[in-house]
């Protein structure tokens, strides 16, 4: 998911960046405010000056308008003397004061100039800065003119002298005072402070936001298969723990025969018939359903449970969907089909991992049953779906018709690249010469005496075929068979006087929640042991194994579950504890079979783990006859 720690990060530089700007800001107002303060006291503390003047120079000289203003100061004597005056009232903070006029054309002109040197000339041309002194002249009113760009403070005031409603000159004051430099001087530290941490924030958010890009962007990558645009099983890891399986169902998809179209049309074109199934998958379901590419071409769909459109509904619908879509590539029409495994209810599982399980089981029932369709399981018909496939009498009838028999899967030794044994593995011919796997009775026939009848049957099918040769064999038991007296009867009779055979023969336990007596499984294994015979754990790693009972039992092997193999080319989680398990096995002095070997790259992941022994369709499937060692790999 997301990752909170740089998302929290990225808030708070924020939140810091506005903070700093507005603490900024204010210090910048308060500067202001201070400026303006200073500008207005200035002001009042000259009034006074604007009054003598007026007195002094217009009212006592009864001047009436311009003219007579000109015409009284073009005399020397009265301008030296003006002159001197307004030097005289003038303040330190005080630079320079003239009297201005302006002519009939409208310029301005110099009728006074206070300063003590450089003096500008009687009429002398004045060139404006400002229009304020236009202003100043037509409204009548005092303006202000802030000079820029000075250390101190330095403004211009413009005083309009009026006689009769109209202006007749201007008093220009330029003040100057040492407080604003001051305040510059003791707030602009504050101020450079603020936007170096501001430009710092800036920066941290310019990290953060890069930060939080990439990891997106890598983000994407990991969790993204790159043929189909899917997500992959990283993906499913990701969200495994946060997944509530209430809201879901489960459903396991797999393209119909698609070996088929690789080897006809070649794997260019396979890729680009799943990349499109893919792309039909995801436009038949819903924003809120996940879809997964689980490994190959098997996706892994989430379902949102939702009352308008049910979990069967959307299967049907993704089938229906590819079923009728014509994938056109180079020239060819190619049709596929998909076939679906539901579970309706995962909840009621144990974990996410049980869940897939059942749907996966429910997609080899759909391949078994002719492919192309849904079969769903809702947590309680699970047994109705397999005995509706092959009940209690089915099984019977093939024990009397002898219809029962046994394939052999080698196991091989990747060093000595020997059979080290072979795997009886139990079949029922049907009615239309089909076999029939054990998925499709064993299940039904559970807990029943037909159990311990066709466990007795193999048996005697493997005992009979094995006491001639040289080869290996191993036979599947659970812990009701091994606790059976008939069984353990056939066993003892017949191994306790051959034991050039029972050597050869390993007997492979389910480790299962079933082995409530453990004294008495011990018991058990202990007289298999004592016959020469050896123990194999079977399916271990899938639901229930504990390391305390495998120790105890002093099996001699360990074969680890075809689901934590399956994909352990392409999920580290399931490398991890395969090598885990490998290590355990070592220290316990068991050897470690790995089951379920389908793939060249699940074989070479398995080499570098140093397996002792691999088994699975790339090397050889169940075969009726024994194969020999140069028989396998094709
Ligand atoms: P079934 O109906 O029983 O599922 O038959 P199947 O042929 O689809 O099943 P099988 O598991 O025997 O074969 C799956 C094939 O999918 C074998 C493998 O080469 C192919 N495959 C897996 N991943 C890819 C891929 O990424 N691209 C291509 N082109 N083929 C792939
Ligand atoms: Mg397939
Ligand atoms: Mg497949």
């Amino acid at each position: 998911m997301v990752k909170k720690k740089e998302i929290f990060l990225f808030v708070i530089f924020i939140l810091l960046g506005i903070f700093f700007i507005y603490i900024y800001g204010f210090i910048k107002n308060i500067k202001e405010d201070l400026y303006t303060k200073v500008e207005s006291n200035k002001i009042e503390e000259i009034s006074y000056l604007f009054k003598n003047i007026k007195n002094d120079i217009i009212i006592e000289n009864k001047i009436e308008d311009t003219n007579d203003l000109v015409h009284l100061l073009s005399k020397t004597d009265n301008r030296v003397k003006y002159e001197k005056y307004l030097t005289f009232l003038s303040n330190p903070s005080i630079k320079y004061i003239y009297l201005l006029t302006k002519d009939d054309k409208g310029r301005f002109r110099f009728l006074l100039d206070g300063s003590k040197t450089d003096k500008a000339h009687f009429y002398q041309k004045f060139d404006v800065s400002s229009e304020k002194y236009n202003k100043a002249y037509i409204s009548k009113m005092p303006q202000v003119i802030k000079q820029k760009d000075m250390g101190d403070l330095y403004l211009t005031y413009l005083y309009p002298i009026v006689i009769d409603g109209k202006t007749i000159a201007i008093l220009s004051v330029d003040i100057t005072t040492k407080v604003q430099h001051q305040i510059r001087k003791l707030i602009e530290p504050l101020e450079t402070f603020f936007i170096i941490l501001i430009i710092f924030i800036f920066l941290l958010v310019l990290m953060s936001i890069m930060q939080l890009f990439y990891y997106f962007i890598t983000r994407k990558k990991i969790f993204t298969d790159p043929l189909t645009q899917l997500y992959n099983r990283n993906y499913l890891n990701e969200i495994s723990p946060m997944l509530n399986l209430s809201h879901y169902s489960v459903a396991m998809l797999d393209l119909d025969k698609f070996k088929v179209i690789n080897d006809t049309y070649g794997h260019k074109i396979g890729d680009y018939v799943l990349a499109k199934s893919a792309e039909i998958f995801k436009n038949s379901i819903r924003a809120t359903d996940i879809l997964i590419r689980y490994g190959g071409e098997e996706f892994l769909l989430f379902i949102y449970n939702r009352d308008d459109d049910s979990s069967q509904k959307v299967c049907q619908r993704i089938r229906k969907n590819i079923n009728s879509f014509e994938f056109k590539s180079e020239g060819n029409d190619i049709k596929v089909n998909v076939s679906i495994g539901l579970h309706e209810k995962p909840s009621l599982e144990k974990n996410i991992t049980e869940a897939i399980k059942i749907a996966d089981k429910m997609l080899y029932i759909a391949k078994n049953e002719g492919r192309n369709r849904v079969i769903s399981y809702d947590g309680k018909q699970k047994k109705k779906v397999i005995t509706n496939t092959k009940g209690i009498d089915f099984v019977k009838e093939a024990l009397e018709n002898d219809k029962v028999v046994c394939y052999y899967q080698p196991i091989y030794n990747p060093d000595t690249k020997e059979i080290i044994k072979y795997e009886a593995l139990v079949r029922i011919i049907d009615k239309d010469g089909q076999l029939i796997a054990p998925i499709f009775f064993l299940p039904e026939i559970k807990d029943t005496n037909m159990h311990y009848k066709i466990t007795q049957r193999i048996l005697s099918i493997v005992f009979d075929k094995f006491k001639d040769n040289d080869e290996s064999v191993s036979i599947n038991m659970n812990f009701s068979d091994l606790i059976n007296s008939d069984i353990e009867n056939t066993i003892v009779d017949t191994l306790q006087n051959n034991r050039n055979l029972a050597c050869r023969i390993t007997f492979e336990i389910l480790e299962s929640d079933e082995i409530d007596n453990i004294t008495l499984f011990k018991e058990k294994i202990d007289l298999i042991h004592s016959l020469g015979a050896t123990i194999s754990i079977d399916d271990f790693g899938s639901g229930y194994s504990n390391f305390r009972t495998i120790l105890d039992i002093e099996a001699n092997y360990l074969k680890i579950d075809g689901s934590l193999i399956k994909y352990i080319d392409v999920n580290i989680k399931d490398f991890k504890v395969v090598e885990s398990i490998i290590h355990f096995a070592k220290v316990a002095n068991m050897k470690i079979i790995a089951e379920f070997v389908h793939s060249p790259s699940v074989y070479y992941k398995l080499l570098e783990l140093d397996i002792d022994y691999v088994q699975g369709y790339y090397i050889s499937e169940p075969t009726a006859i024994l194969k020999t060692k140069d028989e396998l790999f094709n």
